[in-house]
C-alpha cells in the first residue's frame, strides 16, 4: 500500500472514529426527581405537596390509583441510590430538593431539620464517590399551603420561591455548583393549567397557564439573581432553568411560518424572556395572544405583559442553557374544528394548528412518546440559531417501557440513537457540555404512575427494599460513560 492510501484510510478511520467519541471534559449524569423517588411523604415533619394532595383528591387520574408515597423509598435508600450512581460511573447526578421536605411551611421560618440532614446526607455521598450533585429546586411540588393561596397563579409565588432558593443556596451551595431553578414551566404550567392532568389539578385554559408563565419566568430570575449576588462570589457555580421541548418540524413548507410561530410558542415562551437581548415574551405569540383576547372581548390579554423593568430584571439571567428532550411532532394549520393532536402542547388554544407524528416514529410506552432522535440534533441547532453559541446541557432524555424487564434492547437502542445525534450536533458546533440520562430508576412516572418505566436499574416494588437492578442499558451506559464512545457492548454482564 502506498503512502498515501495509507494516510488516506488512517483518515478516514480517524475521522469515523473521533466522530464517535464524546470531548475530554464531556460530563455523564442521570436525573431524578423527589416526588418521583423519595417516598416517605409524611415522615417528620414534612407537609404534603401539591401531588401528596392530588394523588388523594383525584386516584383516578393516576392510570394505576398508586402515588408517591413511597416511590422508589430513595428517602431510606439513598445510599443504595448513591452506590449505583457510582457503579454507572457518572460524572454528575441530577436530583430534585422537596420544598415541602426542606421548608415545611413553604416559607424560611421552618427548615426542617430532617430535611436538611436527608439532603446534607445524598450530596455528602455523591461527592464522597467522585459525583457531582447537580440539584433542582422545583420540579413540580409545590408546596399545597402555597397552592391553597393560588400556587403559581399567584405573582407573590415568585417572592416565595426566591425565599425558598436562598435557604437551599446557603444551605447547600458550598458543595453544590450547578442548579437548576425551575423543571419544564412548560409541563407544570402550560400542560398543568391547559389540560389539569398533573396537580393541582385547575383548569384555567388560556388563563392559568399565561399568568404561570410569567411568574415562573421572575421566579426563576429572582433565584438567579439572589445566586449572582450572594453566592456566586463565594461558591462559582452556575444557575439556569430546564426547559422541555418537543422539536417541532413542518410537514410541507406552507407550514414552514406556522411551525416556526410554534416554536416561538413552545421553546420561546420559556427562552425569549432569558435567552435574547431584548427580553419579553416572543414578540410574535405576544401579538396573537393580544389579538384574540381582543376578539373575545377582553380588556387586557390574557398573555400578562412583561414591565420594561421585568423584561430587564429577567433577561440574562442564565450561566447554560438546561434542556430536556424526549420526542417530536409534525406542525399543520388545523382545519376547522380540528383538535391539537396528541398530548401535550404548550398553549394549545391559542394556536390554530394540529399535531401529528411521522409514521416512521415508533411509539414508546406513554401517550406522547414518539421516537424521533434527529429531532434532538435539530432542535440543538436551532437553539444556537436563536439564542447564540452558549453552553448547553441536556439535563434529561430517555426512554419509556411497559416492560420492566432487564435486558432492554430497545432502550439501549435509544440511548445509543439519542447520544450519535448530541455527537453530531457537536460537529455541528453546537456547544454541549453534558448529556442527562432519565432515569436512574424506574419511579413514580406522574398520571401514567407505575406502568410506565424510565429506569437505567429496575426497581421491585414489590419489595418492601426497593431492590434496584442494573438493565442492559445500565450496562450500556456504564460502558459509554467509560471508553466516552457509543460504539460500546450493549450486552448484559455482570459486571455492575
Ligand atoms: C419530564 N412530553 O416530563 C419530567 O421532567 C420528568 O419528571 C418525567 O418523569 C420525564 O420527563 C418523563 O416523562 C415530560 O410530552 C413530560 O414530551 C412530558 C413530555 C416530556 C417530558
Amino acid at each position: 500500500m502506498c503512502w498515501l492510501q495509507t494516510v488516506v484510510i488512517c483518515f478516514v478511520v480517524g475521522a469515523v472514529v473521533g466522530g464517535r467519541d464524546f470531548p475530554p471534559n464531556f460530563k455523564f449524569g442521570t436525573a431524578t426527581a423527589a416526588y418521583q423517588v423519595e417516598g416517605a411523604w409524611n415522615i417528620s415533619d414534612k407537609s404534603p405537596s401539591i401531588w401528596d394532595s392530588y394523588v388523594r383528591r383525584h386516584p383516578e387520574k393516576i392510570k394505576d390509583m398508586s402515588s408517591g408515597d413511597v416511590a422508589c423509598d430513595s428517602y431510606n435508600q439513598w445510599k443504595k441510590d448513591v452506590e449505583i450512581a457510582s457503579d454507572l460511573g457518572l460524572d454528575f447526578y441530577r436530583f430534585s430538593i422537596a420544598w415541602t421536605r426542606l421548608m415545611p411551611s413553604g416559607f424560611p421560618n421552618t427548615v426542617s431539620e430532617d430535611g436538611k440532614k436527608f439532603y446534607n446526607d445524598l450530596i455528602d455521598g455523591l461527592l464522597e464517590k467522585g459525583i457531582e450533585p447537580v440539584v433542582t429546586l422545583y420540579h413540580w411540588d409545590l408546596p399545597q399551603s402555597l397552592q391553597d393561596l393560588g400556587g403559581w397563579a399567584n405573582p407573590l409565588v415568585s417572592d416565595w420561591f426566591a425565599d425558598y432558593a436562598r435557604v437551599v443556596f446557603s444551605l447547600f451551595g458550598d458543595r453544590v455548583k450547578t442548579w437548576i431553578t425551575l423543571n419544564e414551566p412548560l409541563i407544570f404550567c402550560e400542560i398543568v393549567y391547559n389540560t389539569a392532568l398533573h396537580a393541582p389539578g385547575i383548569l384555567s385554559v388560556g388563563v392559568g397557564n399565561y399568568l404561570c408563565n410569567k411568574h415562573a419566568m421572575i421566579a426563576h430570575a429572582k433565584a438567579w439573581r439572589i445566586y449572582d449576588e450572594e453566592f456566586r462570589p463565594k461558591y462559582k457555580g452556575k444557575v439556569s432553568l430546564s426547559n422541555q421541548i418537543l422539536w417541532l418540524e413542518s410537514e410541507t413548507e406552507s407550514d414552514e411560518e406556522i411551525t416556526e410561530i410554534s416554536r416561538q410558542f413552545m421553546v420561546g415562551m420559556f427562552s425569549h424572556p432569558i435567552f435574547t437581548k431584548e427580553g419579553g415574551w416572543p414578540p410574535v405569540i405576544e401579538k396573537i395572544i393580544a389579538e384574540k383576547s381582543k376578539k373575545e372581548g377582553l380588556s387586557k390579554s390574557r398573555l400578562p405583559p412583561f414591565t420594561q423593568e421585568e423584561k430587564d430584571f429577567v433577561k440574562g439571567t442564565f450561566d447554560f442553557y438546561g434542556f430536556n428532550y424526549y420526542t417530536s411532532r409534525i406542525v399543520k394549520k388545523a382545519k376547522e374544528g380540528e383538535r391539537i393532536g396528541p398530548w401535550p402542547f404548550a398553549g394549545a388554544s391559542d394556536l390554530d394548528i394540529h399535531l401529528t407524528v411521522r409514521p416512521e416514529w415508533k411509539h414508546a410506552a406513554t401517550s406522547w412518546f414518539y421516537i424521533c432522535p434527529e429531532g434532538l440534533r435539530r432542535q440543538l441547532a436551532w437553539l444556537k440559531e436563536q439564542y447564540g453559541d452558549i453552553e448547553i446541557l441536556i439535563t434529561e432524555n430517555g426512554y419509556a417501557s411497559y416492560d420492566g424487564g432487564v435486558d432492554d434492547q430497545d432502550r439501549v437502542q435509544y440511548y445509543k440513537e439519542h447520544l450519535e445525534q448530541v455527537l453530531l450536533a457537536i460537529e455541528d458546533g453546537v456547544n454541549v457540555s453534558g448529556y442527562t440520562a432519565w432515569t436512574l430508576i424506574d419511579n413514580f412516572e406522574w398520571s401514567d404512575g407505575y406502568r410506565s418505566k424510565f429506569g437505567l436499574y429496575q426497581i421491585d416494588f414489590e419489595d418492601p427494599l426497593r431492590k434496584r437492578t442494573p438493565r442492559a442499558s445500565a450496562h450500556y451506559y456504564a460502558s459509554v460513560i467509560k471508553s466516552r464512545s457509543i460504539d460500546v457492548d450493549n450486552k448484559l454482564t455482570d459486571e455492575l
